[in-house]
């Protein structure tokens, strides 16, 4: 049975969809919206009881979290490729999923909304100015990480790469200001002009 998305590919499924693309997964997208409708329908909060998406069935095992979901379906679909082989490469690209979360989703999501999704009385200038202040910092980080190697982990592109990359995809549409971390920049645009990741693009348009 095909691998079930959930989510529809203009929200954090999204990142779900460009893994499966990269894997070369056959699956079935299943469009549920946000706005806390159709994440909370009875049926849907069997799958993932928080109500949010992405979620999958993967021949009837459930998952949710989006980070989490990536790391399954690199180690099942892709192990000592898109999923490092090493102990410690692993445990790197754990950090990096949960430093993405941590560390750059709220604050690059709050620019976003304020900056290009709320109706324009809805939104807060300084808000997003003061987040995109908050990105500095990581953005440095990671700037400093992909110095001196193409990706997150060296020489090739991982999950890693996948999870932190699909968190950043929203800092141009939320006009974070990249000058200061060029090597980071670069590192972005490896990481999206990927056919896997134009080809999950696409399923947003
Ligand atoms: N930490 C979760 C967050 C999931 C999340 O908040 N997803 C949003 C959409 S991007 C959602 O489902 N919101 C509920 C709704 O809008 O109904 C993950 O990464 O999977």
């Amino acid at each position: 049975m095909a691998l079930k998305i959930y989510g529809i590919p203009r929200s954090r499924a999204f990142r779900t969809l460009w893994m499966a693309k990269e894997l070369g997964l056959d699956y079935e997208n299943l469009p549920i919206g946000t706005g806390g409708t159709e994440t909370r329908t009875p049926d849907f909060l069997k799958l993932n009881p928080n109500g949010h998406i992405p979620a999958i069935d993967d021949d009837g095992f459930i998952l949710w979290e989006s980070m989490a979901i990536n790391l399954y379906l690199a180690k099942k679909h892709s192990p000592a490729a898109l999923y490092p082989a090493r102990l410690e490469d692993e445990a790197r690209a754990w950090q990096w999923s949960f430093w993405g979360m941590t560390e750059v989703e709220r604050p690059v999501l709050t620019a976003l909304f304020h900056r290009a999704i709320y109706p324009e009385d809805k939104r807060d200038a300084a808000l997003a100015d003061d987040s995109e202040r908050q990105l500095a910092g990581p953005l440095k980080v990671l700037d400093g990480a992909v110095a001196h190697t193409p990706y997150l982990l060296g020489e090739h592109f991982t999950v890693a790469d996948l999870n932190v990359a699909s968190i950043l995809s929203w800092a141009r549409p939320a006009r974070i200001d990249l000058s200061a971390v060029p090597k980071m920049a670069d590192w972005f645009k490896r990481c999206s002009d990927r056919p896997a990741a134009r080809a999950a693009r696409d399923l947003q348009r």
